[in-house]
């Protein structure tokens, strides 16, 4: 019998419709992150060094060195993983003939994006960039105690909503600007209370533009703690989620900026609860915000889990943020890509209701038990058949076209 006809077969006498799970994954959009193609270098000044307390290690040529050679790796990217999805790209990749000051960008600097993604049917999604400036060298931006760093960090956001809503506007699917800043502080502070303050208030400036949901969707990132920053860090999880809480807008969850034991997965229905969206950069911290490539492990089943079975495919705005630079860059970006697809698919291959009822009768016997099972289950031969119905390459070919396209493209490049 044909491999997927008896994995369909096997979930079916499970109550689970493998069909079903097909199509709502084929409707899932990820925020594939532009910035594993070039390190998080971008356009500005390709031999810039990326600060604020994130680091891309590793020398693996190939590095994608302006917009031609990154969009053609994101063409590989996207001939290897099923559906269609968004590119989410920060301010440090706008396409400029002359140097532009990042306050000073606007939508007609990110025209050839706009142009890239409509050719293909993709979204966009937008970032600020608040870090590998001049003018984020003292570690502060957004709160930032002197006020001409403040305003310069503060318009640089308001122009970026600008890009948002352009891309929003033009491509007809909502584009989300997620704010992340690098702000903190090596060691211990004297005052945490009014770098806070002072970010609220530029926050307050930044969202006072109201602009259509239907084109811009504004998201705040937390963080733990960077590299250089480690004794605090002003956009806690804790600043965020009350802000976002009070002012509208999205909380974005960055599994990688938490306590390697608190978990992200478990903080979804939480959120769920009190918001209408919630936003997350799926990642794989190793002892820190190391950024690895996103694995099919443990947590990450979880995170899609939560998202499944709470019914919120279309409330959770899934985008990934790693970027590894000691290997293959599009074999990177293809790996996290389809093991976040692949644990959507795992979740929606999982009888949800069934299992709660164990829960809730009690029987956590039968529900280890079931759990065990399914991580046995022909999963791989339903992934196998999704990936055949979007013509994408299945799991023993894509590497073969990775390596042509090194071989051909990425060994060419100096
Ligand atoms: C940094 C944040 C942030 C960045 C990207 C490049 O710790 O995770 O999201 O990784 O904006
Ligand atoms: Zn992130």
């Amino acid at each position: 019998m044909e491999r997927y006809s008896y994995a369909k077969e096997k979930y079916s006498r499970l109550g689970v419709d493998a069909e079903k799970a097909i199509e709502a994954l084929s409707k899932v959009k990820i925020s594939i992150h532009c910035w594993q193609g070039d390190d998080v270098k971008g356009f500005e000044c390709s031999d810039g060094e990326l600060s604020g307390g994130i680091a891309a290690t590793g020398n693996y040529p190939g590095r994608a060195k302006n917009f031609e050679e990154l969009t053609a790796d994101i063409d590989k990217l996207l001939s290897l993983v099923p559906g269609k999805h968004k590119i989410n790209v920060h301010a440090i990749y706008a396409v400029t003939d002359e140097p532009v000051e990042r306050n000073k960008l606007e939508p007609k600097h990110f025209e050839k994006w706009v142009e890239f993604a409509k050719k293909r049917g993709l979204g966009l999604d937008i970032n600020p960039t608040l870090f590998s400036h001049p003018m984020a060298s003292s570690g502060l931006t957004l709160s930032s105690p002197d006020e001409n760093i403040r305003r310069f960090w503060i318009e640089h956001c308001i122009a970026m909503r600008r890009v948002g809503e352009y891309f929003g506007r033009e491509l007809g699917i909502p584009c989300m600007n997620n704010i992340w800043i690098p702000d903190g502080l090596k060691d211990v502070p004297a005052d945490r209370l009014g770098p806070r303050k002072r970010l609220k208030d530029s926050l307050d400036e930044i969202l006072a533009e109201k602009i259509d949901k239907k084109y811009l969707i504004d998201t705040v990132e937390s963080k733990l703690f960077g590299i250089g920053v480690e004794s605090y860090t002003v956009g806690s999880h804790e600043f965020y989620m009350n802000y976002a809480a009070k002012n509208d807008c999205i909380c974005l969850l960055d599994n990688g900026h938490f306590h390697p034991t608190e978990i992200v997965s478990d903080k979804i229905p939480s959120m769920l609860l009190f918001a209408d969206k919630i936003a997350l950069h799926v990642t794989r911290g190793v002892r820190w915000d190391s950024d690895h490539v996103v694995t099919f492990d443990d947590e990450l089943k979880e995170i899609a889990k939560e998202i499944v079975r709470n019914d919120a495919l279309e409330r959770v705005m899934i985008g990934l943020d790693y970027f590894d630079a000691s290997i293959n860059r599009v074999a990177a970006w293809a790996t996290g890509v389809r093991n976040m697809q692949k644990a959507l698919l795992y979740a929606l291959l999982m009888p949800n209701a069934e299992l709660k009822k164990l829960q809730d009768s009690g029987n956590f016997s039968k529900l280890l038990y079931m759990n065990e099972e399914l991580k046995f289950y022909p999963f791989a031969d339903v992934w196998d058949e999704f990936c055949k119905r979007e013509n994408a390459p299945s799991g023993d070919e894509w590497f073969g076209e990775v390596e042509k396209y090194e071989r051909e493209v990425l060994s060419e490049r100096i």
